[in-house]
């Protein structure tokens, strides 16, 4: 098999990068080792940033995002029951759109599949190869024989788990990590959302965000402890702690219902760089992973795949300028969401072993925000997202 570009990995990056490659003409393949049902079964992100809604449109599959998804020009912080609104579009100009990963990435799925575009899934043991030269190919198992994808490129765009990152040699991969001592419950139910916008909420019990999918679909986070199992938690539980942690007047609107998913994912803060190795660009989240506090995620996803998408479509029409700073530019974005992803995550959450110095201080950082329009405007300018 040949193909200019073989991508890596058909979660949100790969799909949109092949989306856009088709876009600009440009023949790629994607290579995924779990099935279609899989990608889509995983339940993640729920808030697109500008940059994502333009890429889904320049990438011909907004339609629906525009029809279902839901533009919000503001969300709300509570510090126990105190509340603050902050209004994006009054201070930036600018929204964001309510519209669940699981969406995108169906959305993706479907283009492909319309477009003719091939993708293998259940691919087993794929591991990467002349990526140092300029004859980099893709070799997995699939159909009970092994397959090669030749190709001009390889895109890693295999998550935080991927082969891609792991490819080169140790020593030419240079990586920066933050744990966080906690993790988010979090619980999907058909029941209309507790409010008409996200509250990202902190109390003296842990974080809570509520969030949603649409007016009759809830998604809702607990910070819990990184030994709790899901198990732990049965859908009662989950909403008597919810309740509690909600500021009193949400939760006298907070509708309960059966939990459609219940999972818990850690947090951490993680960078890989550089971002290129030969032939070899990583994107998303083999490259990063933010703290989801920020929602930024899938959003960075987003930002890496459009400057690779562009450099590869430059390089085909003869210049290389794209794909040489593909790296340190996607990087700059990268750190910049980085820290505002660690920033809200320090001043919302429970840290129990900051004892009352850091309580007291998480308070004055809320309090602070509620007197200063600059501190708000900073915070709203990173919540929509940093221009690509
Ligand atoms: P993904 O991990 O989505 O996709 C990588 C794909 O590569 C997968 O389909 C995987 O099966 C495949 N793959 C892995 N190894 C492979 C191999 N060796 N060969 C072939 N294929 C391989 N972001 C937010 O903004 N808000 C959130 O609330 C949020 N919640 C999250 C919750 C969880 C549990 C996780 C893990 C992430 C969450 N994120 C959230 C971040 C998430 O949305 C990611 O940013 C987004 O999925 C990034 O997309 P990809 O880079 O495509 O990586
Ligand atoms: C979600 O709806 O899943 C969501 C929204 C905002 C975040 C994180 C997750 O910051």
């Amino acid at each position: 098999m040949r193909t200019q570009v073989a991508i890596v990995g058909a979660g949100p990056s790969g799909l949109l990068l092949g989306a856009l490659l088709h876009r600009h003409g440009i023949d790629n393949v994607i290579v995924e080792q779990r099935s279609g049902d899989y990608v889509l079964s995983r339940i993640r992100a729920g808030v697109l940033e500008q940059v994502m809604v333009d890429l889904m449109d320049e990438a011909g599959v907004g339609a629906r995002m525009h029809r279902e998804g839901l533009p919000h020009d503001g969300f709300e912080m509570a510090f126990d029951h105190d509340r603050l609104r902050i209004d994006l579009h009054g201070l930036t100009g600018k929204r964001v759109m309510v519209y669940g990963q699981t969406e995108v990435t169906r959305d993706l799925m479907d283009h492909r599949a319309q477009a003719g575009l091939q993708t293998v899934y259940e691919a087993d043991g794929v591991r990467l190869e002349g990526w140092e030269g300029t004859r980099p190919a893709v070799v997995f198992q699939h159909g009970g024989r092994e397959q090669r994808l030749e190709a001009d490129f390889i895109a890693g765009c295999d998550g935080f788990h991927g082969v891609c990152r792991r490819t080169p040699p140790p020593d030419a991969v240079h990586t920066f990590e933050k744990v966080y001592p906690f993790g988010w419950l979090g619980l999907l139910a058909d029941t209309p959302p507790v409010h008409h916008e996200l509250i990202y909420g902190s109390s003296g019990r842990g974080f809570t965000l509520a969030s949603m999918r649409s007016h009759t679909r809830s998604r809702y986070y607990l910070q819990c402890r990184l030994d709790e199992k899901v198990e732990d938690w049965s859908d009662e539980a989950f909403w008597a702690e919810l309740r509690r942690r909600l500021p009193a007047d949400a939760a006298e609107h907070l509708v309960t219902g059966p939990s459609l998913e219940k999972s818990i994912a850690p947090l951490r803060s993680f960078v890989a760089e550089p971002m290129r190795f030969g032939r070899l660009f990583l994107a998303g989240d083999a490259a990063h992973i933010v703290p989801p506090t920020g929602a930024k995620g899938l959003n960075l996803a987003a930002g890496d795949v459009g400057l690779l998408a562009r450099a590869l479509a430059e390089h085909y029409a003869g210049s290389d300028e794209g794909l040489d700073g593909y790296s340190a530019r996607a990087l700059k974005r990268v750190w910049k969401a980085e820290r505002f992803s660690w920033w809200f995550t320090m001043l919302m959450h429970q840290f129990p072993e900051n004892g009352g110095f850091g309580l007291r201080v998480q308070r004055a950082e809320f309090d602070f925000l509620c007197q200063s329009r600059a501190a708000q405007q900073a915070l709203a300018e990173n919540y929509v997202g940093l221009p690509l």
